[in-house]
């Protein structure tokens, strides 16, 4: 759990090709020099730079339209990612893993998933990422992870680290959600996914929409997973995301929202995804970041 003795390991990810839009794969270098590790150590807390996984410079095979962009090589790297964070974290390390877009939480979880079986998974985004090649209609496997580690999807991308290394849709919950696809609507209701739209945010506040959610995180589970999409916060306050979508989380809820799951004393792994430097004002959103990560691991004002 995220004490102040556990170590940490870094793990960069300069992933682009599930969003297919160039600058993502920049974002570990923005936020390590936003001092993130620096900023975890002042907490008290030793990290582990790992560094970065290698992704691989290839062509898609497919056009623009293809229902499933730059699959072998988001494969190919989520499953590497997969062991390294399965292995870190059987030496007792904490993973928090940087992206990249947000394919890399297949890699991510799956990893986790290999030591805490019954994991509860905060999904904090603008988006869903419930799509499957039946529904997608960009193609683009960032909108898809989710689904995946459902259980629902390519089998190139399923069976990554086991495919039956899948989280309980009772165990998950999306956060500050404003943007679903129709199939995405459908596939959430089905699984019954908790998601808290930025409605719900709005009409009982973050810290009902928290208190819920813990609740379901937690319920039967052996830890919690953060899984930190930038573009769940408003764009005014973090602008350098590839699919900005405006009526976000505030700062401050964000914020706010990372102090009660540090409270909780159940996370066991997160990671940081889609901050786009080429896209950013002044560091802004990999700023944020970085501030983000320093709550949900137990900074306080005073
Ligand atoms: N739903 C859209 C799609 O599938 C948008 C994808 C989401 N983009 C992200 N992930 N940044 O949260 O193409
Ligand atoms: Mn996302
Ligand atoms: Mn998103
Ligand atoms: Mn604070």
């Amino acid at each position: 759990l995220a004490t102040k003795n556990s170590n940490i390991s870094l793990i960069g990810v300069p992933m682009q090709f599930g969003a297919d839009r160039a600058g993502v794969e920049m974002g570990p270098t923005a936020i390590r020099s936003s001092n993130i590790q620096t900023r975890l150590e002042a907490l008290g807390y030793r990290v582990n730079d790992l560094g970065d996984i290698h992704v691989n410079r290839v062509q898609d095979g497919y056009g623009p339209v293809a229902k499933l962009k730059y699959l072998a090589e988001i494969a190919r790297v989520n499953e590497e990612l997969a062991q390294v964070v399965s292995q870190e974290m059987g030496n007792g390390q904490l993973p928090l893993v940087i992206g990249g877009d947000h394919s890399i939480a297949i890699g991510t979880i799956k990893g986790v998933l290999q030591h805490k079986s019954r994991l509860g998974v905060i999904w904090f985004d603008a988006h869903t990422d419930v799509n499957t090649a039946e529904t997608t209609g960009s193609g683009n496997i960032h909108g898809m992870s989710l689904a995946v580690l459902l259980g629902y999807g390519h089998p190139s991308l399923v069976s990554i680290a086991g495919e039956h290394t899948r989280v309980n849709p009772r165990n998950v919950v999306i956060i500050g959600a404003r943007s679903v696809d129709p199939g995405e609507r459908i596939f959430l209701k089905e699984q019954g996914i908790r998601v808290f739209t930025m409605y719900d945010i709005d009409k009982y506040g973050m810290k009902a929409v928290m208190e819920e959610a813990m609740e379901r995180v937690t319920a039967g589970t052996d830890g919690v997973h953060l899984s930190l999409d930038l573009d769940g916060m408003d764009p005014m306050e973090a602008p350098g995301v590839g699919t900005p979508v405006r009526g976000g989380m505030s700062y401050r809820e964000s914020h706010f929202a990372m102090e009660m799951l540090h409270e909780s004393g159940m996370l066991v792994s997160a990671e940081v995804v889609e901050v786009n430097p080429i896209l950013d004002q002044n560091n802004m959103t990999a700023k944020a970041a970085v501030e983000l990560v320093g709550s949900v691991f137990g900074e306080r004002i005073l």
